[in-house]
C-alpha cells in the first residue's frame, strides 16, 4: 500500500488510516533511569497515546514529554490522526515571539478524522444523542446520517460561493444542524465561528464584522427552558451592518415561519438537492479551523484563532485522559456550542474519538431541578461534564431531584469554566456520584483549546479531592511568576499562572492583531504564555487557580470584560464615566457592579437612567452581562494620573472596607469615604425593599 493515502484510500480503504507515514516512527525507549517508587502514576497505561507507548508508566511518559517533546506530540500525532501527507517537522515554536507552528508540512481533514474514519468502521454507531428542550424527545444521529448531513451542508455552503478560508457565522443553539455546520466548514475549509446565541444582535454584528463573515447559518428559532427565541430576527437586524454577508442559511427548529429576505435560503430544502458526498479539502496543518471570541481585559472581545490539527490533536486526547473516555461510552459535556467548552467537549474532541456525544438544548432546571440526573438515566449517561454556577444552582433544592433517578452510569464527573467551591464540590461528588465517580475539576480557556490541568482520573493512585486536585495534563509546563517577574520555585507558593512550553493546542493568533496576541499573552513573562489568572501550588504539588488577575469577571461560567460593560454603559448620554468590577455571587460565582457617575442635570431621574442602561447592556451585548448592582457616585477614586482605582471599588463592592489597601496614590482620597457612604445607603435601600 503506498505510503501516502489519497483522499479516495481513505474512504475506502480503512487499513491505510493510521498508516499516515511519520517520520518519528521508531519505538519510544523506556528511560533507564529508576523509576521513582511514589506509587502515583506508577501504573502502565492501558490504553497508551500512541502505540509506541506501549508498557509505559504516566509518570515515565511526562517526564518523556518534558524532555523531548517533539517525540512525544510526534508519535501522537501520526498515530492519533489521519493524515492525507504526513508532517515532516514536530514544531516550530518561540514563545518569545509568538511563533506556534506544528505538524509542519502535514495535509489532513478535520471532519474526516471526526467522521469518515469512523463511518469506516462502523457506519452505524450513533454519533450524537440531541437531547431537545422537551424530556424524552431526544435524537439520535448515527456517524454515517452526520457525514451525510455535513455533506449536504458543505455542498450548500459552496454553492452560495463559500470556498477554503471563508469564514462562517454560526448563530445557533446546539443541535445535530449546528455540529453539521461545524464541520462542513471543516469539510471545505471554510472557518467557522460561532457566536453564542445568547448574544444580542449587535454584539453578533461586531463579531461578524471583525471576522469578515461571507456566510451566516442560522435557525428560525431556539427553544429552551420550554420558551421560545427568535434569533432569526436578531440575525436580520445583525447583518444589516454587515456588507460581508453574502448569504444567510435558515435551519427550520420549530413550525413557526419567518419572513425570508433576499439574502436568505431555507437550508433544509436546499441540502435536499444537494449531493450526500463532498470531498473533502486537504488543510495544511497550520491553516485556519475556526476562531471563537473571547473577552480580555481591555477593548472589544477577541477572535482566537485556532488551526487543524494541533488543536485537533489536543481536544482528542484531552477528551480521552481527563474524563477516562473509553470506546462505548456516553460523554455528556451539557456546554453550549457557542463556548470553547462546547468546540472542544461536545464536538471535535468527541468525535475524533468516535464517542457518542450528548447535544443538551434545555436548561438545568426545566422542567424541574431533576433535568440533569434523569437524563442521564435515560441516556445511560457515562461522563458528565457541566459548571460549578449549574451545581450550585441545583444544590439548594431536594437531594431527591438527584436521588431519585438511576445514575449508575456514570464515571467521571467534570467541572469547568470557574473555581468551583467546596460546597458545590462536595455535593456533586456525594449526592450526584454516590462518592464513587472521581470529580474532575479542569481547569484551561479559549486559548489553550483544551483542558490544561486536571486530577487525571486514569492514572491509578492520582489524588481526588475539592479544590487542589489539580496538576498538568501531559506535555503542559506551568510556571508561577511573581511581581518583578521571576519563576518563582518551591511550593507553598502563589502566582501568576503561566505555561513555559509550547503544545499543540494553543492558541495561534488573534485574527487580524497578530501584535495584541504577542501583546496580551506572551510580553507580559518573556518565552511564557500568561493565562491571565492567578494560581497556588500546595505543598505537595497540586495546584489551585485563585482567579483571574485582570479585568476579566466570570458570570455563570461567561468570560466578560468589565470594559465591554462599561463601553455599552458610556454610551448613555446621561452617563459621563462609569466603573464595572465584578462582586462574588452564592450562585453565579460572579455579577456585574456598576459604578455610575450622571451628568448634574438628570440626577433626579436616576431610575429611569438606570433602566435605560440596562436595556444598553443588553443590547449590545447579552442578557447575562446586565450588572446586577448600579451604584450612582458623584466621582470615581482616580489616581493622579487619571486612572480609575478598581481595586478600591472592587472593595466597597464586596464590603471589605477594613482592608482598602493603599490610598495615598488617589488624587483625592477624600473620594473613598464618598462612595462607602453611599454603598451604605445603597445597602439599606435593598434592604428594605
Ligand atoms: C474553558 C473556559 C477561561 C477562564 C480562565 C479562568 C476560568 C476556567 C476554571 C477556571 C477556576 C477552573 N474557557 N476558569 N476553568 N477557574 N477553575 N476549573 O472556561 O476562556 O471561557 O474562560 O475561566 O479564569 O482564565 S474561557
Amino acid at each position: 500500500m503506498a505510503a501516502r493515502c489519497g483522499w479516495r484510500s481513505v474512504y475506502f480503504l480503512p487499513l491505510c488510516y493510521r498508516a499516515g507515514a511519520a517520520p518519528l516512527r521508531r519505538r519510544w525507549e523506556l528511560p533507564n533511569h529508576g523509576v521513582s517508587s511514589q506509587n502515583r502514576g506508577n501504573r502502565h497505561i492501558s490504553s497508551p497515546p500512541s502505540p509506541a507507548f506501549a508498557g509505559a508508566t504516566y509518570t515515565e511518559l511526562r517526564e518523556l514529554c518534558a524532555r523531548e517533546p517533539d517525540t512525544f506530540w510526534g508519535s501522537v500525532a501520526s498515530h492519533r490522526l489521519t493524515w492525507s501527507s504526513s508532517f515532516q517537522q514536530v514544531s516550530d515554536c518561540d514563545l518569545n515571539t509568538g511563533k506556534i507552528r506544528w505538524f509542519l508540512g502535514g495535509k489532513l481533514n478535520v471532519s474526516v478524522n471526526c467522521l469518515d474514519v469512523h463511518v469506516a468502521k462502523d457506519p452505524e454507531k450513533v454519533a450524537l444523542i440531541w437531547e431537545k428542550d422537551e424530556p424524552g424527545t431526544e435524537e439520535r444521529v448515527t456517524y454515517r446520517e452526520l457525514l451525510e448531513m455535513t455533506c449536504r451542508l458543505a455542498n450548500t455552503l459552496k454553492h452560495h460561493g463559500v470556498g477554503r478560508g471563508d469564514r462562517v457565522a454560526i448563530y445557533m443553539p446546539v443541535s445535530p444542524i449546528a455540529v453539521a455546520a461545524m464541520l462542513a466548514c471543516t469539510r471545505i475549509g471554510a472557518v467557522h465561528t460561532v457566536v453564542f446565541a445568547g448574544f444580542s444582535s449587535e454584539a453578533l454584528a461586531g463579531r461578524i464584522q471583525d471576522a469578515q463573515c461571507k456566510a451566516v447559518v442560522t435557525c428560525n428559532q431556539g427553544v429552551r427552558g420550554g420558551r421560545l427565541i427568535n434569533l432569526k430576527a436578531t440575525v436580520d437586524a445583525a447583518v444589516k451592518s454587515c456588507p460581508s454577508v453574502q448569504s444567510v442559511l435558515v435551519a427550520q427548529r420549530t413550525n413557526h415561519s419567518t419572513p425570508m429576505g433576499k439574502l436568505d435560503t431555507p437550508l433544509e430544502e436546499a441540502m435536499s438537492k444537494e449531493s450526500a458526498e463532498c470531498a473533502p479539502e486537504p488543510m495544511d496543518s497550520e491553516d485556519m479551523l475556526f476562531m471563537l471570541y473571547t473577552s480580555g481585559s481591555t477593548g472589544k472581545p477577541k477572535g482566537i484563532v485556532h488551526t487543524q490539527a494541533g488543536y485537533l490533536l489536543y481536544a482528542s486526547l484531552t477528551h480521552q485522559y481527563v474524563f477516562d473516555y473509553s470506546p462505548g461510552d456516553v460523554f455528556g459535556c451539557v456546554a453550549d456550542i457557542g463556548w470553547i467548552t462546547g468546540h472542544s467537549y461536545v464536538v471535535y474532541g468527541p468525535l475524533s474519538n468516535g464517542a457518542t456525544t450528548v447535544l443538551f438544548e434545555s436548561t438545568p432546571v426545566y422542567p424541574d431541578p431533576g433535568r440533569y440526573w434523569e437524563t442521564v438515566e435515560r441516556l445511560k449517561i457515562n461522563q458528565f461534564y457541566g459548571a460549578p454556577t449549574a451545581i450550585r444552582l441545583l444544590l439548594k433544592y431536594d437531594e431527591n431531584w438527584v436521588k431519585k433517578y438511576d445514575r449508575s452510569s456514570l464515571k467521571t464527573l467534570g467541572s469547568v469554566g470557574e473555581p468551583i467551591n467546596n460546597e458545590a464540590w462536595e455535593w456533586f461528588y456525594n449526592v450526584v456520584g454516590d462518592r464513587r465517580c472521581p470529580l474532575v475539576d479542569t481547569w484551561w480557556q479559549t486559548e489553550t483549546g483544551g483542558v490544561c490541568i486536571a486530577p487525571h482520573p486514569a492514572e491509578e493512585g492520582a489524588e481526588i479531592r475539592p479544590a487542589m486536585a489539580m496538576r498538568p495534563f501531559f506535555g503542559i509546563q506551568l510556571a508561577l511568576m511573581d511581581e518583578k517577574g521571576k519563576t518563582i520555585t518551591g511550593n507553598d507558593v502563589s502566582g501568576a499562572l503561566c505555561i513555559s512550553k509550547p503544545w499543540p493546542g494553543m492558541a495561534r493568533t488573534i485574527f487580524g492583531d497578530h501584535q495584541r496576541f504577542v501583546e496580551a499573552y506572551f510580553k507580559p513573562y518573556p518565552g511564557h504564555y500568561f493565562t491571565g489568572d492567578g494560581a497556588y501550588r500546595s505543598k505537595d504539588g497540586y495546584y489551585q487557580i485563585t482567579g483571574r488577575m485582570d479585568d476579566v469577571i466570570n458570570i455563570s461560567g461567561h468570560r466578560l470584560g468589565t470594559a465591554e460593560i462599561e463601553d455599552a454603559l458610556d454610551e448613555h448620554p446621561d452617563v459621563p464615566e462609569t466603573a464595572v468590577v465584578g462582586v462574588s455571587h452564592d450562585i453565579k460565582g460572579e455579577v456585574a457592579f456598576a459604578f455610575v457617575v450622571l451628568k448634574e442635570n438628570v440626577s433626579e431621574q436616576q431610575g429611569k437612567v438606570i433602566e435605560e442602561l440596562k436595556k444598553l447592556v443588553a443590547t449590545k451585548i447579552a442578557k447575562y452581562a446586565v450588572p446586577d448592582h448600579f451604584l450612582v457616585v458623584k466621582r470615581l477614586p482616580k489616581t493622579r494620573s487619571g486612572k480609575i482605582m478598581r481595586r478600591i471599588l472592587r472593595k466597597v463592592a464586596m464590603e471589605q472596607t477594613d482592608s482598602l489597601g493603599d490610598v495615598s496614590t488617589l488624587d483625592d482620597p477624600s473620594v473613598v469615604m464618598e462612595i462607602i457612604e453611599e454603598h451604605q445607603r445603597y445597602k439599606s435601600r435593598l434592604a428594605k425593599a
